[in-house]
């Protein structure tokens, strides 16, 4: 972290600095000198040691961020790849310390509700607008299960619905049981979904999914409602490819997360000929960098390349 200050000096010496500085928060003082000025005497970028914390290395978000990585020029800069997990686990460990952080982040996603974060400005337009996140079945469900295929269709809820589910599992709440509970409570909404649908006898099917929070959520709760109307239904976790691929060879059903235009534009490009686009079932998504709300940056612009 305090990598600069180590230079020129010896190694006990640096770090009895170490010590003083973190001891003293003269960090903070640093920041925003550094920041402000421009000046890379003493600045996040150094301080991060030129690393985003990232997820995982399928999602669209990290594929932005190295990309954004290009468009800003900024050279020795690493996104790490790690899980969705891992990087919020690192985030609420800054945050506890008060120490600078730079994640892959997206919303709506209950780190927002959790703590006071903002995302850095992206004036090249790396990250894309506001997304939706859309609804992708595998072609002949419609003929093969006409009421799975309605209410994949009907399904349609908002930020704060899906952030009521996601904040709850985060706190520890099991997602098969937040969902049924989720469902459960909001019956009015949901029979939005099911109009139309009548009930089945045990019928399957597979929903796949991806690990991430936003998704976690909105599958059990998908997968809930199925259940409800008779289905044998079953969740399947995989990486971000797999699931798009297996939608399209038809080795799974459905998934309800398809972030598009951007996130997964690269994915929807290569198979959306082989699958039925079912629509958003969420509006307003977005992705970015994500940032504690005390550190003194504001734009993607303002990080130094390593020199
Ligand atoms: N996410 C959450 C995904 C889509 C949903 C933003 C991490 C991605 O970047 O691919």
């Amino acid at each position: 972290m305090f990598k600069r200050n180590w230079k020129g000096l010896g190694v006990a010496l640096g770090l009895s600095l170490t010590l003083f500085a973190a001891g003293c928060g003269s960090d903070d003082e640093n920041n925003s000198e550094g920041a402000a000025n421009g000046n890379d005497e003493v600045n996040y970028s150094e301080e991060l040691d030129y690393k985003i914390t990232g997820i995982e290395a399928g999602a669209g978000v990290f594929k932005a961020s190295e990309q954004a990585l290009e468009d800003y020029g900024l050279e020795g800069w690493e996104s790490v790849a790690s899980s969705s997990g891992a990087m919020a686990t690192a985030l609420g460990e800054a945050i506890d310390k008060e120490e600078p952080i730079i994640v892959t982040g997206w919303s709506p996603h209950w780190k927002f509700a959790k703590y006071d974060l903002k995302y850095l400005e992206d004036p090249e337009g790396t990250f894309g607008d506001a997304e939706i996140i859309g609804t992708m079945v595998r072609e002949g469900l419609e003929e093969d299960m006409p009421n799975a295929y309605t209410v994949l269709d009907q399904f349609f809820w908002t930020e704060q619905d899906m952030n009521d589910v996601m904040l709850e599992i985060s706190d520890g709440g099991d997602a098969a049981e937040v969902a049924a509970a989720w469902v459960e409570d909001n019956a009015d909404k949901v029979s939005e979904w099911t109009e139309g649908a009548e009930e089945v006898d045990g019928k399957e099917i597979e929903l796949v999914y991806v690990e991430w929070d936003t998704e976690v959520a909105s599958t059990h709760v998908v997968g809930k409602v199925l259940e409800d109307l008779g289905f044998d239904v079953t969740v399947t976790p995989i990486d971000n490819a797999l699931m798009w691929q297996a939608v399209a060879t038809g080795e799974a059903d459905g998934m309800v997360a398809a972030w598009l235009p951007a996130t997964h534009g690269d994915l929807y490009e290569e198979y959306k000929d082989q699958l039925v686009d079912l629509g958003a079932n969420l509006e307003g998504a977005k992705i970015g960098l994500v940032v504690p709300s005390y550190m003194d940056i504001d734009s993607i612009a303002d990080l130094q390349p390593a020199e």
